[in-house]
């Protein structure tokens, strides 16, 4: 079989056995599309089967979460934990909090995570959890009830060497508090089992900010490699999460001007810059809609469909918000109205057309792989911080995680244009993932 022909009889095997499940196969393909060279130039990798263990998860873990809401019903949630890959250390990856979560989102975002970490350099393995649970709309209290529920089945699969879960979607320091006090309480152990703590329990300096703050440090070193920046160009953000909010604010520090954030449901366009202090007050203090933000900004229009977002003129794009965020149609908008960087705070939000259309006009695309990482290497810190039972300064921390985002675009960079690919940091982030993974899992044998 040549390596044509095994890729294709990889993905028709993952689209037999993972039925449906559409963004699992689109995040497959993407990497395995881009791993050929690979495959070519090691023609052992394909004699030990290596990527058919590869897109299978070494565990499954999927549960039932009853827990009663204010009103006194019972409601019922599903909950998952996929250990994906841990050839290269502990399984670590977010847990999601959303209605519209499936097997096929964990399994997409666990698989996505194996390369990503080992991107960082950082001995982590990849794995995702979550659940269909939406704590949006819900009390405090109903918040801590599901979250003790689902970590009263979690705890028997996760571990400070096991499994270490995080934050993503849905959940944020609020949730990882409530389920680090179930775990904590279920096991009696004090350890770091889960990363984005609370500063007074475990958690690292800068583990908020990281996401953000390390999706700039990629993206300004992406722009300095073709001789731009972030100064003086005006910047679109989707979502205002908080990916978006920290990647707002090191964007406008490095001399950006932030236009534009969304959520759910709408958009705010502000041409005076994006004020981001009240854009935190509205979101992570009130818990509120982004629409609120044209009350207090009189220059400030809004417009209810999210999407809308990238039919307004920018530079320098940063889609932080979800999956398959932008479609070919929006990325041809964004194109057209002279975008000339793409890169991703959020996990695979752009779709293959979307891709497409960037790689066609050849403009800078920084993948999610990548640019995204410096939030799982901050976690990785705060890892070692707990075993070390010590804490690193803000200053410290966040040096670690710009040195870490640079040496990331290095070998992305080298690894694109050592395969043939140069400039393509898609493929670069694929196979320099790759790499590391593959060298573990050939010296573990055949597990
Ligand atoms: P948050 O829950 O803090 O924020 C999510 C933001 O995205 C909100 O503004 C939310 O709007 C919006 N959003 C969520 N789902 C949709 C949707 N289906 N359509 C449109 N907008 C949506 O999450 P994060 O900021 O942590 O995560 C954002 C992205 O970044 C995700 O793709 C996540 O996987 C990725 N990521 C997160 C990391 C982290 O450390 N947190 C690390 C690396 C990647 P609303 O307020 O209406 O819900
Ligand atoms: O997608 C991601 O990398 C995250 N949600 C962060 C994972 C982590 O373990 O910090």
């Amino acid at each position: 079989m040549n390596v044509n022909e095994y890729i294709e009889s990889v993905l028709a095997t993952v689209k037999k056995r993972n039925p449906g499940e559409a963004e699992f196969y689109q995040a497959v393909s993407e990497v395995l599309d881009t791993l050929r060279p690979v495959l070519e130039a090691h023609p052992e990798y394909q004699k030990a089967g290596l990527i058919e263990r590869l897109v299978e998860p070494e565990k499954i873990i999927k549960f039932r979460v009853p827990w009663v809401d204010d009103s006194g019903k019972v409601q019922v949630n599903r909950g998952y934990r996929i250990q994906f890959n841990n050839a290269i250390g502990p399984y670590k990856g977010g847990l999601r909090f959303r209605d519209n979560v499936t097997e096929s989102v964990i399994k997409f975002l666990g698989f996505e995570q194996i390369f990503k970490n080992s991107l960082t350099g950082l001995p982590i393995g990849g794995g995702k959890g979550g659940s269909d649970f939406d704590p949006k709309g819900k009390s405090d209290a109903e918040v801590m009830r599901f979250c003790q529920s689902f970590m009263t089945e979690l705890f028997k699969y996760i571990g400070a060497d096991t499994d270490v879960p995080a934050g993503d979607i849905g959940v944020g320091a609020r949730e990882i508090g409530f389920l680090y006090g179930q775990y904590k309480r279920l096991t009696d152990l004090y350890e770091g089992v889960l990363t984005g703590k609370g500063l007074t329990y475990g958690g690292s300096l800068a583990r908020k900010e990281a996401t953000g703050f390390g999706l700039c440090y990629f993206t300004e070193e992406m722009l300095k490699a073709n001789g731009k920046s972030f100064k003086g160009h005006k910047v679109v953000i989707s979502g205002s999460g908080n990916v978006a909010i920290y990647a707002a604010v090191k964007a406008t520090a490095l001399g950006g001007k932030v236009i534009a954030m969304s959520d759910s449901n709408g958009f705010v366009y502000d041409p005076d810059g994006i004020d981001i202090e009240l854009v935190k007050q509205i979101k992570e203090v009130n818990r509120g809609r982004i629409s609120e933000y044209v009350k207090a900004r009189p220059n400030a229009t809004y417009g209810d469909k999210c999407s809308d977002i990238w039919g307004i003129k920018c530079d320098i794009a940063l889609p932080c918000a979800t999956q398959n965020e932008i479609n070919g149609e929006s990325a041809k908008k964004l194109v057209e109205n002279g975008c000339f960087c793409v890169s991703e705070g959020a996990n695979m939000p752009s779709t293959p057309e979307a891709i497409e259309t960037y790689q066609q006009a050849g403009i800078l695309f920084g993948p999610a792989k990548a640019a995204n990482a410096g939030g799982v290497a901050t976690s990785a810190l705060e890892m070692s911080q707990n075993s070390m039972r010590y804490s690193w300064t803000f200053e410290e921390v966040d040096e670690k995680l710009h040195g870490i985002m640079v040496n990331i675009f290095k070998n992305v960079e080298s690894a694109a244009a050592k395969y043939g690919m140069p400039g393509n940091y898609a493929a670069g982030a694929n196979i320099a993932g790759f790499l590391k993974v593959a060298d573990a899992m050939m010296a573990q044998g055949i597990v």
